[in-house]
């Protein structure tokens, strides 16, 4: 038998299981770790006295852990979309191009942008219908971490990708308010999500097709408002339903099996083991943005120590509060603020377990951990229990000595190397 096939086999006897399993947080330097961050959105044009920006939808092959990938909808090709950052009092103008078949708006939750520019279909602006462009005006405005996302189709288009962070950083020349109290040199932005991978592929496909239909009929001069669920009010859906029309909530009803029922859940669009992790040197804070752009809650659990909240929903909250666990609602922005006070490696995991798994299976999901830079190399090498293993488990001896043969002293870590 192979070294590595006897690793393997050797793996899954030691869990007792029929599952294949793995454990571990992989070699990961800062630098690369980088790349698990999205990049920040450069402006196409100063000039015109508006910071401007380029913002497309496409359909994108995305990767959530090797070995799944969906066909879904994505903001300039990425899930998340890039991080926006425009100072407070910015004039903002984004042009928002759909490239799509599908129609699409943005929304920039958390901004107070006037009403037109909210991205409500039908309510403050209609959809932007496939191969338009509409551009959104606003002042940046206010100070802090908040959301843009589709807001056409939500439940479909926002689970599918149509999300990132817009970061409203302080007017030009004025210092941080979080930074202040708690001076930090780096930063880093989760976005949670949660995604029905079969929700998504049906559901994409179904809306697809419909929208074929309805630009077929609209282009000759067929097109029935009744059956794309088109009423100006409500006394023109009562006097369609006269003459026949049935909403269709009246004659069907989606069940739990219709509805979304995650089985992917990610930070920055990838699960564990490829999120991204948060960086600390000791003696450092970091000042960490966390996002919920999915449906589920995430109760949020960090060990070894505690975090203070020095921000809610963007706004700096007078008397920052310490703690280790944050319930991080759909729709909700927290700023924390991590010390580097005691070294080592920490999970940073959801507490509701079901989303620590990759379509049920653990390991997974939001999983992720802070990870000491500087913690001496021996620290991370020198693996508690390993020595009590050997001695008595001959599967994990042999096992160990086999990683041994392969270069490798002891179940892979995070490498520092910068
Ligand atoms: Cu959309």
């Amino acid at each position: 038998m192979h070294r590595r096939q006897f690793l393997a086999t050797g793996a899954a006897a030691s869990i007792g299981g029929v599952l294949p399993n793995f454990n571990f947080i992989e070699e990961r330097s800062t630098k690369d770790n980088a790349r698990h961050f999205s990049p920040i959105l450069e402006p196409i044009d100063a000039s015109s006295g508006f910071k401007e920006f380029h913002l497309f939808v496409d359909l994108v092959q995305h990767e959530i852990v090797p070995g799944v990938s969906i066909h879904t909808l994505a903001f300039n090709g990425t899930i998340p979309g890039p991080e926006i950052r425009v100072n407070e009092g910015d004039r903002v103008r984004v042009h928002f191009e759909n490239r799509t078949g599908l129609n699409h708006t943005i929304h920039w939750h958390g901004l107070h942008v006037p009403w037109r520019m909210d991205g409500v279909p039908y309510m403050t602006q209609l959809p932007v219908m496939p191969d338009q462009t509409f551009v959104y005006e606003f002042d940046a405005r206010p100070y802090g971490t908040h959301i843009y996302h589709c807001h056409w189709g939500t439940m479909l288009h926002m689970q599918a990708g149509m999300y990132g962070a817009i970061i409203v950083d302080p007017a030009e020349g004025q210092t941080d308010p979080i930074q202040n109290v708690f001076p930090y040199e780096r930063e880093y932005t989760l976005v949670y999500s949660s995604h029905d991978t079969n929700f998504i592929r049906n559901e994409l496909n179904i809306m697809l097709e419909r929208m074929k239909e309805r630009r077929f009929l609209m282009q000759n001069g067929r097109f029935e408002k009744e059956r794309f669920g088109l009423f100006a009010d409500i006394d023109d859906l009562k006097s369609a339903m006269a003459k026949g029309y049935h909403p269709p909530y009246t004659t069907r009803r989606r069940t739990s099996a219709d509805l979304p029922d995650p089985n992917f859940f990610t930070i920055n669009g990838k699960s564990y083991p490829e999120t991204p992790r948060l960086m600390i040197r000791e003696g450092e804070n970091i000042r960490v943005r966390l996002i919920n752009a999915g449906a589920s809650a995430h109760s949020l659990h960090l060990h070894g120590t505690d975090f203070w909240v020095v921000a809610d929903d963007g706004y700096p909250l007078p008397n920052p509060r310490r703690m280790n666990t944050i319930l991080l609602a759909p729709g909700k922005t927290h700023d924390i603020i991590i010390p580097g006070d005691n070294p080592g490696i920490w999970a940073f995991h959801d507490h509701d377990t079901r989303r620590a798994t990759n379509n049920g299976v653990y390991p997974g999901g939001t999983l992720t951990a802070l990870v000491y830079e500087d913690l001496p190399y021996m620290d991370r090498m020198a693996m508690p229990g390993m020595a009590e293993m050997q001695e008595h488990d001959p599967a994990a001896q042999m096992e160990n000595a086999s990683m041994e043969m392969d270069g490798l002293t002891h179940l892979p870590f995070i490498s520092l190397d910068q």
